[in-house]
Order: C-alpha cells, then sequence, then structure tokens
C-alpha cells in the first residue's frame, strides 16, 4: 500500500507515505519553508505539524489510541458530521474513518497539497443514511491550511456540523492567552450551554473551559508567553468557535490524556456548532481553516 502510494502520490522531498511505528499510513509534507505536517489517512488526520526549527506546534497525546475505528487524541481531528455527544459516536465518523488519497500536487514556491477523500459507505450508512463525499485538502507552505469540501451526492437533503478540532501545543495553559473574541456571545458548554459574553480580554484559561462562540471573528490568536510563540487561527465559511481545556479535573474524563497534560494544550476549533448546513441534492459546501505562528 505504502510503495503504490508513493509510486501514485509522491513527490520527491514534498510529499512521501510511510507506515509509522503504531502501524498507521501517512502522508508526510515539507514545504520549501521547511515546515513539515504528517496526515493519517486514518480520519485524515494532521497528526503533526512542526516548524524549520523543529517547534513543534500539534499536541498530540502520550495516551493516544492509534487503533482503527477509534479517535487519536491530538492534532486535528476532523468533525463531521455531528459536533461532540449525539445519535453518532462522539464528533461523528469522519476522524475514525479510513480515507483514501485522491491527489498531491505542489502548488507555487514548494508548496505540497494532499487532498483526501471519503465517500459513504456500509459502514457509514450504518451510521448514517446519507450518500456524501468528503475531500479535505491540507496544505503547507509557511502556513498549515486545512480545506473541507461536503458534497450531497444523494436524492434527499441532509444537515450537518462540521469543523476542525484543533489542538494546539502550548507550554503552558496559566502562560496562555486568546485573543479576538472580546464581546463575543458564548454556549458554556462546561455550564449547560448557559449563554456568557466574553468580556475579559484576552481570554485566559483558569478552569475547565468549554466554550461555543457564537458567529465569532475569522481570525483568532492564541499567546503562547512561555515560548514567546503566537499562533494565528484563519477560519472560512465557518461561523462559531469552540475553545476547549478539560483542565485537571476535566482530564480524569479521558483514559487516553494524561493527568498533567491538560497544562500542554489548548484546543481552538473553528466549528460549525449552531446552525446546521443543509445540502440538496448534488449540492457542496465548502470551508477551511489556515494555521499560522511566529
Ligand atoms: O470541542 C470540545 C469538546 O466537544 C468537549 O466537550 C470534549 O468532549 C472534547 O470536545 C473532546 O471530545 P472527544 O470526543 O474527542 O473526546
Amino acid at each position: 500500500m505504502i510503495e503504490r502510494l508513493n509510486q501514485t502520490f509522491g513527490i520527491p522531498k514534498s510529499v512521501v507515505f510511510v507506515r509509522d511505528n503504531n502501524n498507521f499510513a501517512k502522508a508526510c509534507l515539507t514545504s520549501s519553508a521547511g515546515q513539515r505536517a504528517d496526515v493519517f489517512l486514518h480520519g485524515a488526520q494532521v497528526s503533526s505539524w512542526v516548524g524549520p526549527h523543529g517547534e513543534d506546534l500539534l499536541f498530540m497525546s502520550s495516551k493516544a489510541v492509534f487503533e482503527r475505528g477509534k479517535p487519536v487524541r491530538g492534532g486535528i481531528p476532523i468533525v463531521f458530521p455531528q459536533f461532540g455527544k449525539g445519535d453518532l459516536p462522539s464528533h461523528g465518523f469522519a476522524r475514525t474513518s479510513m480515507w483514501e488519497v485522491k491527489e498531491s500536487s505542489m502548488l507555487t514556491e514548494g508548496e505540497p497539497s494532499v487532498t483526501f477523500k471519503l465517500e459513504d459507505g456500509p459502514l457509514t450508512r450504518n451510521l448514517w443514511a446519507h450518500q456524501f463525499v468528503l475531500e479535505y485538502t491540507v496544505t503547507l507552505s509557511d502556513k498549515l491550511k486545512c480545506s473541507l469540501k461536503v458534497v450531497n451526492c444523494g436524492t434527499v437533503p441532509f444537515f450537518f456540523f462540521a469543523g476542525f478540532h484543533t489542538y494546539f501545543r502550548i507550554a503552558d495553559i496559566n502562560r496562555t492567552s486568546i485573543h479576538g473574541l472580546h464581546e463575543v456571545t458564548y454556549l458554556d458548554a462546561a455550564r449547560s450551554r448557559s449563554y456568557g459574553v466574553q468580556n475579559a480580554d484576552p481570554l485566559t484559561i483558569e478552569e475547565h473551559t468549554d466554550r461555543i462562540y457564537l458567529n465569532a471573528p475569522d481570525t483568532t490568536r492564541i499567546g503562547d508567553r512561555l515560548m514567546n510563540r503566537e499562533y494565528t487561527v484563519v477560519k472560512k465559511n465557518i461561523k462559531d468557535l469552540v475553545v476547549w481545556n478539560p483542565w485537571e479535573n476535566g482530564s480524569k474524563a479521558f483514559a487516553d490524556l494524561g493527568p498533567q497534560e491538560y497544562l500542554s494544550f489548548v484546543c481552538v476549533e473553528p466549528m460549525i456548532v449552531n446552525q446546521k448546513i443543509t445540502l440538496g441534492p448534488r449540492e457542496k459546501y465548502e470551508c477551511a481553516q489556515e494555521l499560522s505562528y511566529r
């Protein structure tokens, strides 16, 4: 499989497919800016994003489970067609499905791009009776861009929720601030989805935090004071933004998260949550996030 992927989609020094020590097949992208990103075919999940000087930019739990059909705690899980808990497994089935590679290319200036595809099949139809195609394109330059296209291939409309559940690596949650959400209304999922308004600017995390910011600005910045690093998250065609950290107590609910690892990540998630997207037959929807840092 790896050999066929490299023969068909490999691009020397820019896109290479390997099987990691968890036996997960992944695409390894390297840009002319010296950034690297790995994407599992399992869930089309970006599992790592590394800067030219070895900066490890995404969090991956030391207790992450690498088994087919199970979610992997870290990187950038794709949420589709459900956000959170509900009739489907948490955050839907996209992140636990095996995707295939549709194409790879080099955009201008040494920017590798790989597109992954997921179509409905017996496993998904058993959960969600709709015909669909997802195409997910990861592009790496001096930024990491994630683009998701949803197509309704059936004869009846369907609705979905979707987004990017990104785990940003930080040195210490106590020395981290989130900018750009001032005065934005949110649903507080840590308090029965009660409404709140973001009064403090910036937002700092001092307890279990699980907020759905409604119609949030398209640009959010995450300041890591200890690393003297700032991430920028730009969302496109996505209204809401989720900020999540389980804090120490909340971490106990996750067997695939170390007890102190809450200190090392914050999830800032461009997410279609509050208003579903409905697609008629043959209609499509595209959304994206663009991540950069300095
Ligand atoms: O995006 C925040 C959230 O919905 C939290 O409520 C928490 O459940 C987190 O996602 C992790 O969910 P997961 O299904 O990956 O364990």
